[in-house]
């Protein structure tokens, strides 16, 4: 008697584990939305990688990684409202040198809503917008599953206590609970939706963002409702660029771009990371140099970078976002002048091979002519030996960025018709998740004439910059 009790039990508990598995996986299963973005901050390059806190808000791991050439020192880092003062958010110092080395802190978005991971370096204060998801509500089954079972076990654990067995009515009535309790929640997990394990319920709807706050960022905590395609503004983003008024060549300055929509003039917040950044910007001196940055958003739709012209004269700025909803993947151009002499753009060299950065890069553009594609590699090699310890940069090998003919016949940064293009390493990591010996892109150049192309790679954290300029042939017919 006392042996079958105790092997009733044992299977009763073995069937509640099997019930009550689904409910536990279903909690430990939520999705974490883990982003990174790149941040051009003063005169660093840091690589944030954000954990986004659980729905209802919780810890917010933040690893920072230096990039580019270290400048000793710390960053802090804070999680505030938008807009809210650093300072309040418990702020944690962070070293950034030397490059490479990744650090981790612990942030915490304690309640759902928007949040800013705020990273400052004394002088420029970045927020990036970040949205924590509501709690979603218990559904009834969870519940069933969850009461019928505790209090399964509590009956039978009861109606096996030797002092109710030596009433047969109150063991028989005890057992009974217990048998009805088990049923409903058996029939609660077999019948829950979706079968099991539970799907992930929807979360309340987010707050539709009104003024200049739209604050998604790209950086929500998922799962998230979607918010409403036609409440989002969709038109093309007007990017706005000043300097101090004292911007002179080789002197560090920073660049304000406030963004706006062109069709309804309002401020424009609504950015998503893509391709591991809020904005990409190209910067395009008179001499044909380019700096390729991360500016760092400090208010809504104002965002921040430090450039360092080398020469005078007038810079094209080519900004490459995405906007939440129908406004999409779009490139915005303007320019700012810089005081001094602006030199004469002495072209880079074409196709071939030149040493950069202590390796042999050997480019090749095979047969350009517009309209049709080209297959743009670049194969580096150093000390003989292939190099393939090439670090993935915004997520991939290596970028290519373009500028078309304008109307001078050249490419023109300032011109609106030197078309500007950007294209993406076709080829996939090592095994080692490296890159190298060759990077290559699908390219189609859609004009004849001269282009500037900038190859760009990254080794030992820095990056490599290649410039290469093209003739692409017109399009002949055929003979
Ligand atoms: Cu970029």
């Amino acid at each position: 008697m006392r042996a079958r009790g105790h092997l009733g039990l044992v299977v009763l508990l073995a069937l509640l584990a099997a019930v009550l598995a689904p409910v536990a996986s279903a909690h430990e299963a939520l999705p974490t939305g883990v982003q990174r973005v790149e941040l051009s901050l003063g005169e660093r390059e840091l690589a944030l990688t954000i954990t986004a806190p659980p729905e209802g808000g919780g810890r917010l791991p933040v690893v920072v990684l230096p990039r580019g050439e270290a400048r000793p020192g710390e960053v802090t880092l804070a999680a505030v409202r938008p807009g809210g003062d650093p300072a309040a958010g418990g702020p944690v110092a962070v070293p950034v040198a030397p490059v490479g080395q990744p650090r981790e802190v612990a942030l915490t978005a304690d309640a759902p809503g928007e949040w800013e991971v705020v990273v400052a370096d004394g002088v420029t204060v970045a927020r990036v917008p970040l949205t924590v998801a509501a709690p979603a509500p218990t559904p009834g089954w969870v519940w069933a599953v969850r009461i019928g079972a505790v209090l399964g076990v509590v009956a039978l654990v009861a109606a096996l206590a030797p002092a109710v067995r030596a009433r047969p009515r109150l063991a028989v009535g005890l057992g009974a609970v217990a048998l009805v309790a088990v049923t409903v929640a058996v029939t609660a997990a077999i019948t829950a939706p979706g079968g099991t394990p539970a799907p992930a319920p929807a979360a309340a709807p987010a707050p539709i963002p009104t003024g200049g706050h739209a604050g998604h960022g790209g950086m929500a905590a998922m799962p998230m409702a979607p918010v409403p395609m036609a409440t989002m503004p969709s038109g093309a983003v007007v990017v706005t660029a000043r300097t101090g008024p004292d911007a002179r060549a080789g002197v560090p300055t920073d660049l304000v771009l406030d963004l706006t929509d062109g069709s309804t003039g309002a401020v424009v917040d609504d950015l998503t990371i893509h391709d591991e950044a809020l904005i990409h910007l190209a910067v395009v001196g008179p001499a044909g140099d380019l700096a390729h940055v991360h500016p760092v958003r400090t208010a809504p739709g104002r965002y921040v970078v430090r450039v360092v012209p080398p020469t005078g004269g007038r810079f094209g700025v080519f900004a490459e976002m995405e906007r939440a909803g129908e406004g999409g993947h779009q490139v915005a151009r303007t320019a700012f002048a810089v005081t001094g002499p602006a030199p004469a753009a002495v072209p880079a060299p074409g196709p071939g091979v030149r040493e950069v950065d202590g390796m042999r890069a050997d480019v090749a553009v095979p047969d350009a002519v517009a309209g049709r594609p080209t297959r743009v590699s670049v194969t580096f090699t150093k000390a003989g030996a292939p190099v393939t310890d090439l670090q993935g940069w915004l997520g991939m090998g290596a970028h290519l960025v373009q500028l078309g003919p304008g109307v001078g016949g050249g490419p023109d940064p300032v011109d609106p018709a030197s078309a500007f293009g950007h294209g993406h390493d076709t080829t996939p990591a090592g095994p080692a998740g490296t890159y190298g010996p060759q990077v290559a892109f699908d390219q189609t150049f859609t004009r004849a004439g001269r282009h500037a192309l900038w190859i760009q790679v990254q080794r030992d954290w820095r990056i490599v910059t290649i410039p290469v300029t093209v003739d692409v042939a017109p399009e002949s017919p055929a003979p």
